[in-house]
């Protein structure tokens, strides 16, 4: 078991040149079997999504109960046998005043907490590293524009899985390349689409936006823990939607750099685009 072991993962190690950045990466952003919740939160902003979320459900749930109970009560004491004669008036100003003005409370207090968090998703910080992400049918394109290189990723196929070091239920989810970004540092990608609309996520780090072709649209992160995280193709995109999805490894500073030498060395000074989408 263990000769199996270290035997794959040196095959892992020789398959992911120059994504050496794998060794002993934990996958954490990825979806589970029957699971309902959210993805573990590696970003500050999809710990503030979280919390919201959990505010929120607290909200709905008061309110929920309370209309139950009321509708409840209203069946069993206002029904024809047991109140046989019933109130014609058609006014109650103080219910009235007061269904619209808690409501306007709920709302201001909700946008309150949501406003900020949603200002601080879109107002791009200053960039450690700007990467451009181009959506293709049916793949996607990075290039590191601070170092003038990029690269294509793809899906890895089901039989190509295990080589690449990752396990089969990462079918779907797992590329060939994967973008490789240091644990820490402000991540800006300016997301573009370079045929149709697509999107760009990665549900751990609370990103997600549309790849739209003509436009440089941003989002940002800085994954606060090292390993491997998934996302898919998110805008409905022609055939092969579901077969773009999006690999990103957060890696240490020095893993970072190691990948980076090497990317460089291999992928620079290719004339972009890089690839042309083969037709079918
Ligand atoms: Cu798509």
């Amino acid at each position: 078991m263990q000769l199996k072991t270290t035997l794959s993962g040196l095959l892992a190690a020789f398959a992911a040149v120059p994504a050496m950045a794998q060794e002993g990466l934990e996958v954490i952003g990825q979806p589970i079997p029957g699971g309902i919740g959210f993805q573990p939160a590696a970003t500050e902003l999809m710990r503030d999504i979280q919390w919201l979320d959990g505010m929120l459900n607290i909200i709905i749930t008061i309110i929920t109960l309370f209309v139950t109970g009321l509708i409840i009560y209203c069946i069993v004491r206002y029904n024809r046998k047991a109140n046989p004669t019933p109130g014609t008036f058609t006014h109650n100003s103080p219910v009235e005043v007061a269904w619209t003005i808690i409501p306007i409370v709920v709302l201001v207090f909700i946008g309150a907490f949501s406003l900020p968090i949603l200002f601080k998703q879109q107002e791009i910080p200053k960039a450690d590293i700007t990467i451009k992400v181009t959506g293709y049918q049916w793949y996607w394109g990075y290039e590191y524009v601070d170092h003038e290189f990029g690269f294509d990723s793809f899906m890895l196929g089901k039989e190509e899985l295990a080589d690449a070091g990752y396990a089969p239920e990462q079918y779907l989810l797992a590329t060939d390349t994967a973008v490789v970004v240091p644990v820490g540092k402000t991540i800006v990608m300016n997301v573009t689409g370079a045929d149709v609309i697509h999107a760009w996520t990665i549900p751990a780090f609370g990103v997600k936006q549309d790849a739209v072709p003509g436009r440089i649209a941003q989002l940002w992160f800085a994954a606060e823990k090292e390993g491997i995280y998934f996302g898919q193709c998110s805008e409905l995109c022609g055939k092969d939607h579901a077969y773009m999805p999006i690999t990103v490894k957060v890696v240490s500073e020095e893993a970072y750099q190691e990948w980076l030498n090497g990317a460089i060395e291999e992928y620079a000074g290719v004339p972009q685009p890089f690839k042309v989408a083969e037709a079918d």
